[in-house]
């Protein structure tokens, strides 16, 4: 063979296996493609709203490019990937919520449309991107149910208030998470509980590690409090209080904690015995991963405009008790 054929040979062989490897990876080339991209894939919470995604995906016949996106890097890499591979827009749930211009300068410049999901975009000026549509759960009134449940659940163990603390371990930077505690010390403190006794203190990471540090530097400041409720706008960050707890010998009749998500907390639920993690609010990861994509699948195929902003506020307690059966009526 001469070696002008030969290389022509190579080079189309080559060309063929990059196809079908990309056909491997973003599925047949005629199906419409809609990426998923989240901040946090290791949370149940968000495998949850991808099994959603998938299940609209299934029913509308489009595909779901399911991504994780952890920084800033990676999601503006990952909408480059989402374009090369012919996908028309993406639902993000964002690592930064000041990545929101980058993000939509990026997608309008492939012509993507964008939906996102929990975490609201902030413009360069700190203000949420209202035009961007946004499918979330009711920050404000799900902490205020949180709060309301750990005070019902410390005057159902009688304690005494005076010797009680909360330790409300917060993430102001993100609006739904300031929301979420605020609403849920609002509540404390509307149903009696002592304000001087409700100490606040910032995680520096979402997730379990990160809340245990800020937990142990709180606790070390008030040795003298006998009992702790822990406040915290999702499941990993209570755990991590829980934990910091159980490390300075406090057992679960001195503790109580609520978390939010209700899917990561199924196995702290499950454990043997119990611990200071009481219970869980389950809000619908389902409904906001099948709606977000839904609605952009409608946008993307038919043109109807989606809704600027869907909050999502079905919340139910889960505990030791009744984990399961919820869990399940909801197809969890
Ligand atoms: C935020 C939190 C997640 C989840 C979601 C609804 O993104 O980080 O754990 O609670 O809101």
């Amino acid at each position: 063979m001469k070696l002008k054929t030969l290389l022509a040979t190579a080079a189309l062989s080559g060309m063929t296996l990059m196809s079908a490897s990309a056909n491997a990876f973003f599925g047949s080339s005629d199906e419409l493609k809609l990426g998923y991209l989240v901040k946090q894939p290791e949370e149940p919470w968000f495998q949850t709203e991808w099994s959603f995604a998938e299940k609209a995906g299934k029913q509308y016949g489009f595909e779901v490019v399911k991504m994780a996106v952890p920084d800033g890097e990676k999601t503006l890499n990952a909408i480059d990937t989402l374009a090369a591979s012919g996908a028309k827009g993406f639902v993000i749930c964002t690592p930064d919520p000041k990545l929101g211009p980058a993000i939509m300068a990026k997608a309008k410049s492939y012509d993507l449309k964008v939906i996102t999901v929990d975490d609201q975009f902030l413009n360069a000026k700190g203000k949420p991107m209202t035009d961007v549509p946004l499918v979330m759960m009711a920050a404000s009134e799900i902490g205020y149910r949180q709060g309301s449940e750990l005070y019902k659940e410390m005057t159902k163990r009688g304690w005494d208030a005076s010797s009680t603390g909360v330790m409300a371990i917060t993430a102001d930077e993100l609006d739904t998470a300031r929301r979420r505690v605020d609403g849920s010390i609002k509540a404390l403190k509307e149903a009696g509980f002592p304000e001087n006794q409700i100490y606040r203190v910032p995680t520096k990471t979402n997730d379990i590690p990160g809340a245990l540090d800020a937990a142990n530097s709180l606790l070390v400041q008030y040795p003298t409090v006998k009992q702790w409720l822990i406040v915290g706008m999702n499941d990993n960050t209570v755990l991590g209080g829980v934990r910091a707890t159980e490390g300075q010998g406090f057992d679960a009749t001195h503790v109580i904690g609520i978390g939010i998500n209700g899917v990561d907390a199924v196995n702290e639920l499950a454990k043997s015995k119990p611990t200071g993690f009481y219970g869980s609010l389950l809000p619908s990861p389902d409904v906001h991963g099948f709606k977000s994509i839904e609605s952009l699948y409608k946008w993307v195929k038919d043109d109807v405009e989606p809704k600027k902003f869907v909050e999502v506020t079905d919340v139910v307690l889960i505990t030791r008790d009744n984990f399961k059966a919820e869990l399940e009526k909801k197809g969890l």
